[in-house]
């Protein structure tokens, strides 16, 4: 039996840990598209006899087709992420986040595909003179990534409304857990201040660290990426994905010296050229029309996060 259900960056932090989720509540296989450019099998070990993997790029439209004959649902989080990464590095994460995405719609119809949920970022909305942010929100992307980002969006909408094929966008608020890779300058902040808190390193904080972010739980991420896919009269949207909550950097900093027990002075940096400088998800809508209900508050977040660390560390 072929999956009925494919993640693109099926081995990546995110959506590794969707496919554990998919897989705990009743998918019997899952496939996942992934390059490896970022994600890794290793964080599909314990599932890997029920995945199916495809070691393909998203720009290969041939090879999406058919790996997405006979599916229900994409999940499409393949991406390079990062806004300094899309400032520095602007082709390939041009390529990739819009062509790849285009191309992932454009198979998705060919194959017959019901629906596509669409891993979008709450970059899309720049910075706005009101918190928190709401999806009616004019965007003002500030990055290549954002930019890019909000495209995907667009195309999502636009296959809707001309192709016939389902599309829910969910923007993503600043997602950290388990698996989060800490090895790049371009990783999420609090992996890499869970590794600097470890390696007894100071961190670098970029700008005066009183930037706040709306840090969302993995697996809260998963589980409405989950109800997106089934949720009715929504094609064509978009949600915002985030917890809620809105904290800096220099408290985050505070509360993870806390539980490891140390005290250590960040370095601070200057600002990261594209940077939001406040992000906060109004959740009322995902929680009105998907039935959101994130269930990680940050203390219980960053604890879970830290433990999985340790223990990779050990
Ligand atoms: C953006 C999106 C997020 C997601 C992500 C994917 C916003 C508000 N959020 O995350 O939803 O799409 O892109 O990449 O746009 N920082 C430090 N020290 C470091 C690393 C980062 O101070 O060593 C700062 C950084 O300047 C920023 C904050 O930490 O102010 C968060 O940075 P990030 O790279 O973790 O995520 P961000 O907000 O660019």
């Amino acid at each position: 039996m072929r999956p009925k259900t494919i993640v693109t960056g099926g081995a990546g932090f995110i959506g590794s840990c969707l496919v554990r989720e998919l897989l705990a509540n009743g998918e019997d296989r899952v496939g996942i598209v992934d390059n490896l450019n970022s994600g890794r099998l290793s964080n599909l070990a314990a599932v890997k006899d029920q995945v199916e993997t495809h070691l393909v790029d998203i720009r290969n439209y041939e090879e999406l087709v058919r790996i997405f004959a006979g599916a229900e649902t994409i999940y499409h989080l393949a991406a390079i992420p990062s806004v300094p990464r899309s400032i520095s590095e602007p082709v390939p994460s041009h390529d990739v986040n819009i062509n790849g995405t285009f191309n992932v719609y454009r198979a998705a119809q060919a194959a017959g595909v019901r629906r596509v949920v669409y891993a979008a970022s709450s970059s899309a909305y720049g910075d706005t003179e009101v918190m928190p942010k709401t999806e009616s929100m004019v965007p003002r992307p500030k990055s290549p990534y954002a930019l890019q980002k909000l495209m995907g969006e667009y195309y999502g909408s636009v296959f809707a409304s001309c192709f016939g094929v389902e599309a829910v966008s969910l923007r993503f608020f600043n997602v950290y857990g388990p698996r989060q890779d800490p090895s790049s300058p371009y990783s999420g902040v609090l992996s890499l201040f869970m590794k600097s808190a470890l390696t007894r390193t100071a961190p670098t904080i970029f700008g005066d660290g009183e930037q706040s972010r709306d840090f969302t739980y993995v697996e809260d991420v998963a589980t409405l990426l989950r109800k997106a896919a089934v949720a009715k009269g929504v094609s064509g949207q978009m949600y915002n994905a985030g917890n809620g909550g809105r904290y800096t950097l220099n408290f985050l900093w505070d509360q993870i010296q806390k539980l490891e027990g140390i005290t250590l002075s960040a370095t601070y940096g200057p600002t990261r050229g594209g940077d939001v400088r406040d992000s906060q998800a109004d959740t009322a809508a995902a929680i009105r029309d998907l039935g959101h209900s994130p269930r990680f508050s940050i203390e219980e977040g960053l604890r879970l996060t830290l433990e999985w660390y340790r223990a990779e560390n050990a």
